[in-house]
């Protein structure tokens, strides 16, 4: 009886240390999905300040570990930003703020970059891999430049932060 009741703690603590639903690490199901070089009255980061942003999407059914994924603003340095343990939820979608200044405030996090509102890249990368990229010419203040599908990029004047994509008729 005492050996039972051992076995089943053993089989409660063992429940409790693995995670329900652990997460993958699928890099090749994150997309960059929508972004903005020139942000005046979109949204504000946490800091109060209306600066870049990227957003990043998860096109699979599981959550996705993001740990060692690498953003940047351009090919030549690939690892400007390194995300450490980051989950992103089955299609979901995570928001970046390409403030010049690399930090997490209340868990938003910032990096040490920022996008040109004349015109750059925006890629990500994994161990030196090119996971997607989009480069962009000059932008309109808070215009997006917005993902419509696997293929293809639109301006949008509805822009969407952290959420599904909209655009204009
Ligand atoms: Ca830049
Ligand atoms: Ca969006």
């Amino acid at each position: 009886m005492k050996k039972c009741f051992s076995i089943l703690l053993l089989i409660c603590l063992m429940a409790a240390l693995v995670p329900a639903q652990a997460a993958t690490t699928n890099l090749a199901a994150i997309r960059i999905n929508e972004f903005m070089a020139s942000n005046g009255k979109t949204i504000d980061d946490k800091n109060g300040e209306s600066t870049d942003w990227i957003e990043l999407y998860n096109t699979s059914d599981e959550d996705v570990n993001i740990q060692g994924l690498c953003l940047s603003d351009g090919k030549k340095n690939l690892e400007k930003y390194v995300f450490g343990d980051t989950v992103i939820p089955a299609h979901d979608y995570l928001l970046i703020f390409a403030t010049g200044t690399e930090e997490v405030v209340d868990g938003e996090i910032h990096v040490s970059f920022k996008l040109s509102a004349s015109g750059e890249k925006v890629v990500i990368s994994y161990q030196g891999v090119i996971l997607d990229s989009i480069s962009f010419d000059e932008q309109e203040k808070d215009v997006s430049m917005a993902r419509v599908d696997e293929r293809n990029w639109k301006y949008t004047s509805l822009p969407t932060p952290g959420a599904e994509n909209a655009f204009e008729d």
